[in-house]
């Protein structure tokens, strides 16, 4: 399939509080009204089914485990993973994975629209410290709970169309789309939850906020020329903000659905994926432009030399 009609399935916010059952009531609402709209992929946000937990400073490794998934599907996805059968819907979300072995990822999804996984994503760029820290308003303590990713920005053929998937703070790194885009890929889907206010700096608003996410979207999708969406969880979590802004963006890096509110939000496009071949066969056809003999400092070396 080249023409997918694709959704991108906003999160409001998720309190402490609600249980797993009653997000996935709403993730159904969601799929539901893009059924009736027509889509054939529905997108959803980073961790989907809890609270963005890693603002929470935890010591007790049972009581973080609580926030993982031992299997996906389980009884909890299972009523999405069968209406999105029903539909005919391929699904890729984003949840805390805890492997048999007892590792920790922060994770996606990708379903063909039979409900098969078929591609699967753990975070590679995770943001954040590892310990309680004072100077900052509030915690963002992924690289607490998760360990990086250890499967690289792979792509799935999904019904003749090469999907990637990267997670929230991995939008910000051209690497991982050029990864991808050294694959061929035509669409690449990826969640995020990103607090309204930089814990760091008050003085940053959400205009900056969201203008920097949808800058790293649009130049991403551009400069490998694939359509990409991207899915906010939004809203006020328990007192404190995430932005909305989820988008779905052209190969030309043209935004062409754009969320409006910080709430569940469903918006669509109609993506043709023939339509990245123009890019990537001219101005960025690898092959004939590309320059590795300079570029060896990306793998060789992580951090600024001067
Ligand atoms: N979830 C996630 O990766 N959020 C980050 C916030 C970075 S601030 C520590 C993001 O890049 O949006």
């Amino acid at each position: 399939m080249r023409e997918w009609v694709i959704g991108a399935a906003q999160l409001g916010a998720i309190q402490k509080s609600d249980s797993r059952e009653a997000v996935v009531g709403r993730m159904i609402a969601l799929l539901d009204q893009a059924a009736a709209k027509g889509c054939d992929l529905v997108v959803y946000p980073e961790l989907a089914l809890t609270t963005f937990f890693p603002r929470w400073y935890m010591e007790d490794q049972a009581e973080v485990d609580t926030w993982f998934e031992r299997e996906m599907p389980n009884a909890a996805t299972q009523p999405l993973f069968d209406r999105a059968r029903e539909h005919e819907i391929a699904i890729s979300f984003g949840y805390a994975e805890l492997t048999p072995e007892g590792r920790h990822f922060n994770t996606s999804i990708l379903t063909d629209r039979q409900g098969h996984i078929v591609g699967k994503y753990r975070k590679v760029h995770l943001p954040g410290h590892v310990e309680y820290d004072t100077e900052r308003d509030f915690q963002h303590l992924e690289k607490r709970y998760f360990e990086p990713g250890d499967l690289g920005f792979e792509t799935f053929d999904n019904e003749d169309t090469l999907m990637g998937m990267c997670i929230c703070n991995d939008r910000r790194w051209p690497e991982t789309w050029r990864v991808m885009g050294l694959q061929g890929v035509e669409l690449v889907m990826l969640g995020y939850n990103t607090p309204s206010i930089n814990s760091q700096n008050r003085g940053e608003g959400l205009e900056k906020r969201l203008y920097h996410s949808e800058l790293s979207v649009t130049a991403g999708a551009y400069q490998n020329a694939t359509w990409a969406v991207a899915v906010a969880k939004a809203g006020v979590e328990d007192g404190f903000p995430l932005m909305g802004g989820s988008i779905i963006v052209d190969p030309d890096g043209f935004v062409v659905a754009r969320t409006e509110t910080e709430s569940d939000e469903l918006v669509t496009a109609t993506c043709d994926m023939d339509r990245c071949q123009f890019g990537k066969q001219t101005i960025f056809d690898f092959a004939r432009h590309r320059r590795v003999e300079h570029y060896g400092r990306i793998t060789s070396q992580t951090g600024v030399k001067r």
